[in-house]
């Protein structure tokens, strides 16, 4: 995609505030996400396939925490079910600002309500599909279990939830080599040792990883009858929960 490079932590930081999702993020995001979620594009473009599979006629497929509306656009790609819509929730105005007027150069027909608010807070009904595309990371832990009972009970039979993370490990081997393999593969994009270590500073306490096992145990006990993990590159997974 063609937008502006992120060189928001390139230059070195007297102090470095907690990460936020604003106007200079929202100006970078395409790049910056690209170069810094291993499989990143490979995620978003199987969302859609998902999403052409298992969306039902009349019924919601939900991107939440869309940002700039790349899981939303790739949905729309691919439904092909009849009066199915689609709803686009983010709370920062930022990102919601720039998807609206991304979403004036979409010509597709398939209807996309976009709402500038938190997920924790909106109702989720009659929803075939439900997208959370690195966004639960950002949820506080506490917060977690009701907000994905709230998804599961708004999720019609034979529903799915597309969850991708970022996961963390119980053995502090795997932890410290999928670490720097993440590094790895972010200095392989460009980003220098300064700017990693200064974005990493500002995530801390902000992006909250679990283990894969957290997550499906909390899955299956709001009720997802199964989830598994269906793409993994070092630490970032998506995974497919099952109504
Ligand atoms: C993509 N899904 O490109 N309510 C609403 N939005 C939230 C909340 C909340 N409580 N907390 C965080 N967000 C996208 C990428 S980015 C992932 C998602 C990343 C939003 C936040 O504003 C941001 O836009 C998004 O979740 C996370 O497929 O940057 O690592």
């Amino acid at each position: 995609m063609n937008t502006p490079k992120d060189s928001l932590y390139a230059s070195p930081l007297s102090a470095i505030n907690r990460f936020q999702f604003d106007e200079n993020v929202a100006n970078v995001f395409p790049d910056m996400i690209q170069r810094s979620v291993p499989g990143y594009a490979t995620i978003v473009h199987a969302i859609g396939l998902l999403a052409g599979r298992f969306a039902q006629p009349h019924s919601f497929c939900y991107d939440l925490g869309c940002s700039l509306g790349a899981a939303t656009l790739s949905m729309r790609q691919h439904i092909t079910a009849a009066q199915c819509q689609i709803v686009a929730v983010d709370s920062s105005a930022a990102m919601i600002k720039q998807l609206q007027i991304l979403l004036l150069s979409d010509t597709n027909p398939l209807l996309v309500e976009v709402q500038c608010a938190d997920i924790r807070d909106i109702e989720i009904n009659h929803a075939s599909v439900v997208v959370l595309n690195f966004t639960l990371q950002f949820i506080p832990l506490a917060d977690r279990l009701v907000f994905l009972k709230k998804i599961y009970q708004g999720l019609l039979p034979g529903g799915i939830l597309i969850l991708s993370e970022k996961l963390c490990f119980d053995d502090p081997r795997q932890e410290v080599l999928q670490t720097e393999m993440h590094h790895a593969f972010k200095k392989a994009q460009g980003y220098s040792e300064l700017e990693i270590s200064q974005k990493r500073t500002a995530l801390e306490n902000v992006l909250i990883p679990e283990t894969f096992l957290q997550h499906q145990q909390r899955l299956t006990a709001v009720g997802f009858s199964s989830a598994e993990v269906w793409f993994q590159y070092f630490n970032f997974a998506s995974m497919i929960a099952l109504k």
